[in-house]
């Protein structure tokens, strides 16, 4: 049975170079200066607001603040590169110079390497590199961390590419033929997360089969990052349990709940709207799965009864 080794414990896959680490699964707050987004579309639209709103969720503790300026959600169109830099740029300036760690959320190279220079620390690519030729070889020359989302088509028609035979194990081939790309590109695959894309290209069985199968992925033997925040298969999940309709903005909680179960199945990050809730869930995962590992040494009725029937999520 393989041991969980979350964040800053034993795994080989815990570390990012360049990015260290609390010692438990990260946080990363969603900024999204977008008047589109699907769950928080326009709140953040203009800089200052945005700005405040970083800083906002820096103060609440997230470990990083992702910064994006396209929206992303199923349908939404490209933005172009002017408007995309014009609403990233100046916000991240702003957060680094506050001392706040950020990333850009960002599918192109020219507005990766443009909030590189104003202070992001990290690239998250939702197309992992695919959308822009030139994103690994940028991100290879800003020597940053860079999360590779798996990705198979552009957001106006991902929906129409949500079709697989056995989603986890064809999403982990994907991402081991983008790691070995990126490498081949330049990228140091030591400064790689990887990221199953929930709701991207994804109907909601297929979100709740790849985060029960995150071991899958863990396996290919680098850190990965859990984008569930708001999303579709978390309403579904509770229609289906009879709450009906919930719109995405009262999905926190259930978001809490996911964040705390990808924690325990070794995440290494959780990307959230809300930070408080978040924060909380990745702590108690935390305080559970170092309880976990006492008793995992500890032969007896604790082991049997509580951890050792398959409860857990083996990562
Ligand atoms: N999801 C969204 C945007 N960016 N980045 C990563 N790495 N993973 C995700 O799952 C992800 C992302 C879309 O959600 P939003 O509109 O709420 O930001």
């Amino acid at each position: 049975m393989e041991r969980i080794t979350p964040l800053g414990r034993s795994g080989r896959a815990a570390e990012v170079k360049g990015l260290p680490g609390p010692g438990r699964c990260l946080v990363m707050g969603i900024l999204n200066v977008t008047p589109d987004s699907f769950s928080d579309g326009g709140r953040y639209a203009d800089s200052r607001r945005a700005i405040d709103r970083g800083l906002e969720l820096a103060a609440q503790g997230a470990d990083i603040v992702d910064v994006g300026g396209e929206s992303t959600r199923p349908g939404a169109r490209p933005v172009g590169l002017d408007e995309e830099l014009a609403r990233t740029v100046p916000v991240v300036r702003e957060l680094a110079r506050a001392g706040v760690r950020t990333s850009v959320d960002t599918m192109h190279a020219p507005v990766a390497r443009a909030a590189v220079e104003a202070g992001a620390c990290l690239v998250n690519d939702v197309s992992g590199g695919l959308a822009d030729p030139a994103m690994a070889r940028t991100v290879a020359a800003a020597g940053v961390p860079y999360v590779a989302m798996h990705w198979r088509a552009p957001s106006r028609d991902m929906d129409r590419h949500a079709d697989y035979r056995d989603v986890v194990s064809e999403v982990t081939a994907e991402l081991a033929r983008r790691l070995r790309r990126l490498a081949e590109q330049g990228l140091d695959p030591d400064r790689v997360v990887l990221d199953p894309g929930l709701g991207f290209a994804k109907r909601p069985e297929h979100d709740w089969a790849l985060l029960a199968g995150l071991g899958s992925l863990r396996r290919l033997g680098r850190p990965v990052l859990v984008g569930a925040s708001r999303k579709r298969f978390i309403g579904a999940a509770l229609a289906s349990g009879g709450a009906g309709e919930v719109p995405p903005v009262e999905r926190d909680m259930a978001t809490a709940v996911v964040s705390g179960l990808a924690a325990v199945a070794g995440a290494y990050c959780v990307r959230v709207h809300d930070v408080r809730a978040g924060l909380d869930a990745v702590r108690v995962a935390s305080a559970y799965l170092d309880h976990y590992a006492r008793h995992e040494r500890t032969p007896g009725p604790v082991r049997e009864g509580a951890v050792g029937t398959g409860a857990v999520p083996h990562a």
